[in-house]
């Protein structure tokens, strides 16, 4: 029996998530357009707090002011009803033929000009509505043949954008921080800031590197084969995990957006122990919202993608319940502690020792047996079967 999500495990979707048609590159449409407005009361009803959305899902590309302004309304008044939050928003600079090249990183000029208006504009609405986080997923920012693009001066044009935008947000005064998504390739051949580490060096350059973050996604780390829990242990530990797209893949293959835990289990389980048990005081790493960047299968019919809106959610508490059962097994602390875990915690020097300690330390080298503490496993594989065994609910 799964535990029912409520607004207080902070669960948000994507109104491009549900809303999602199932058009690929090789079919069309398998569903009917969902109207935002359902999206709100579906997603309410389903016990999620908060929706995000790019600028032209909520209103079409191109609409007259007037048409922007009764979207909106609408959007508002579902929100009022329900009481769902809008935690995050972005800017769709991928769809439009304008950006095949890219929004802040095109070739063209005037193309980088109108793409940053088009964040502006969408900036404002985000603070009237309350968004704490802006994302930046740029996926149209790269290439695919290395002599076309100037990867540099394209560094230097995306780090020109940020910039601007963050002096935008700082006059502005609003309560707004911006998340990089990464993602190593799809749509374009190569994306720039391609993983969690790319777009942390990134960030180190630019003139307000504190109101700048991440926005990692599952299946984006994996689809360069790396691992999604080491990435967002490295973006906690940096202080930059602003907000997460939760979601599922299988491997180095395209962007299958499954739904939560239905790609590698068992580092969805080492990531929600991270997050709701990984805090200092064994509490909760992260406190943001846990939301979901999936696509509902082209398979799925509209019950389909309900239920499939609701899997991500279980899931989630299923593996945040499988995480307690786990940390408060006896087993589990003795297999920890026979793996020294909590020893690496302990520094390598001790307090105030510096490298002439060290070198006079006979027992660290001159008087140590590297052979007699090679030869004592450090039972990493007991533990994992412990995790494994609670995961499968044997424990
Ligand atoms: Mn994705």
């Amino acid at each position: 029996m799964a535990p029912r999500p409520t607004p207080a495990d902070k669960f948000s979707f994507g109104l491009w998530t549900v809303g999602w048609q199932g058009r690929d590159p090789f079919g069309d449409a398998t569903r009917p357009a969902l109207d935002p407005v359902e999206a709100v009361h579906r997603l309410a009803e389903l016990g999620a707090y908060g929706i995000t959305f790019h600028d032209d899902d909520l209103v079409p590309f191109g609409a007259d002011a007037a048409t922007r302004d009764a979207g909106i309304a609408r959007f508002r008044k579902a929100l009022d009803e329900t009481g769902l939050v809008v935690p995050m928003v972005t800017t769709n600079l991928f769809t439009h033929p304008v950006f095949a090249d890219g929004g802040f990183t095109s070739n063209n000029r005037d193309v980088r000009r109108y793409a940053l208006r088009k964040v502006l504009r969408n900036i404002d609405l985000a603070a009237e509505l309350g968004a704490h986080t802006y994302v930046m997923w740029g996926g149209r920012e790269g290439a695919e043949y290395d002599l076309a693009k100037d990867v540099r001066a394209a560094l230097d044009r995306y780090r020109e954008g940020v910039d601007l935008l963050c002096q935008y947000v700082i006059d502005r005064g609003y309560d707004l921080r911006f998340a990089i998504e990464p993602k190593p390739n799809e749509p374009r051949g190569d994306i720039l800031l391609p993983t969690v580490g790319h777009a942390l060096a990134f960030i180190s350059t630019l003139a307000h590197p504190d109101l700048v973050g991440l926005n990692p996604e599952v299946g984006h780390e994996q689809m360069a084969g790396l691992n999604f829990a080491h990435g967002i242990a490295q973006a906690l530990w940096q202080g930059k995990l602003f907000h997460i797209d939760l979601n599922g893949q299988r491997g180095i293959k395209y962007d299958q957006d499954l739904v939560f835990g239905h790609g590698d289990l068992l580092n969805s389980f080492a990531l929600v122990d991270l997050l709701e048990h990984g805090g200092p005081a064994g509490g909760p790493a992260y406190e943001g919202p846990r939301h979901f960047d999936y696509k509902p299968s082209r398979t799925e019919d509209m019950t389909g993608v309900w239920a499939s809106a609701e899997a991500n959610m279980r899931t989630y508490l299923l593996l945040k319940e499988r995480a307690a059962a786990f940390r408060a097994d006896p087993e589990v602390a003795e297999a920890l502690a026979a793996s020294r875990v909590a020893e690496l915690s302990t520094p390598t020097l001790a307090d105030g020792e510096g490298y002439a300690d060290l070198l006079a330390d006979r027992a660290a080298f001159e008087d140590f047996d590297p052979d007699a503490a090679a030869a004592r496993g450090y039972g990493f594989v007991r533990l994992n079967q412990l995790a494994v065994e609670h995961l499968l609910g044997a424990r």
